[in-house]
């Protein structure tokens, strides 16, 4: 007996090494506390389609701290414009230490992730060096858009949970790393595409975690649901599949 109105993806977000604590290059304190509940999550039956998505920037990325000496990781910024049109707006954007460089071992998915990897898609992100790509669905230019990791496209095309036909996805849970930063773009770009978005807030931290009541209200205001593990939002996803 499917639900018309319910076919929801989960959305799990650069759960990487170099996110986690202790080795991480920009590990997010209690990073990895997230991948039990992620698990949790993973396993439930009524998910249509479970996605992950990995930070994955070539060595030369703008947001590296080191492209740009003698400016500082987490207090610096720069400049970012569009590398297609000089005359969009440009915007400021944190520079990072080096983190997530593309087939190291800190840009691999964290190894307590799920083994039976219920994961239906993994989508690689930031992979332009000139551009900031936060979102899992694309960066922030629009005039043109500079990288689409085409997921708007693949939760639009239909899929089928265990009790309903394939239809395209109408709800999108959010979880992973970091609250704040990829995990926040993402559900307000999920919200734009039209997905009712919830973020799972035990499976999430912020790199910022003094940052985060502000964020967390203004991500509420926008129409971001953040719920809890334990609220009705998750309870109707039922409990663990075999
Ligand atoms: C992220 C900072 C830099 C994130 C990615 O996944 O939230 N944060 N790159
Ligand atoms: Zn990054």
């Amino acid at each position: 007996m499917a639900d018309d109105l319910f076919n929801p993806a989960l959305i799990v977000v650069d759960l990487q090494e170099d996110f986690c604590p202790p080795n991480g290059s920009l590990a997010v304190p209690e990073g990895r506390e997230t991948v039990a509940i992620v698990n949790r999550l993973l396993s439930m039956p009524a998910f249509a389609l479970r996605v992950a998505t990995k930070d994955w920037h070539p060595q030369d990325h703008i947001s590296f701290a080191s492209n740009h000496t003698p400016k500082q990781p987490f207090v610096d910024f720069v400049i970012v414009t569009n590398p297609l049109n000089p005359d969009e707006t440009p915007y400021k954007t944190r520079l990072w230490p080096d983190h997530c460089v593309q087939n190291t071992p800190g840009a691999a998915l964290v190894s307590d992730l799920d083994p039976d990897k219920h994961i239906d898609k993994v989508i690689e992100k930031g992979t332009n060096k000139d551009v900031e790509m936060y979102s899992a669905f694309y960066d922030p230019f629009t005039n043109p858009r500079v990288s689409d990791s085409g997921l708007a496209e693949l939760l639009k095309s239909p899929h089928a949970s265990v009790s309903g036909p394939a239809r395209p996805i109408t709800h999108v849970y959010v979880v992973g790393l970091a609250a704040d930063y990829c995990v926040r773009c993402t559900a307000l770009d999920s919200l734009k595409e039209g997905f009712v978005t919830y973020i799972v807030e035990e499976g999430t931290r912020a790199v910022d975690a003094k940052a985060w009541p502000l964020q967390r209200e203004e991500l509420t205001a926008a129409g971001v649901k953040i719920v809890s593990i334990n609220g009705p939002e998750v309870g109707r996803l039922g409990e663990k599949r075999a």
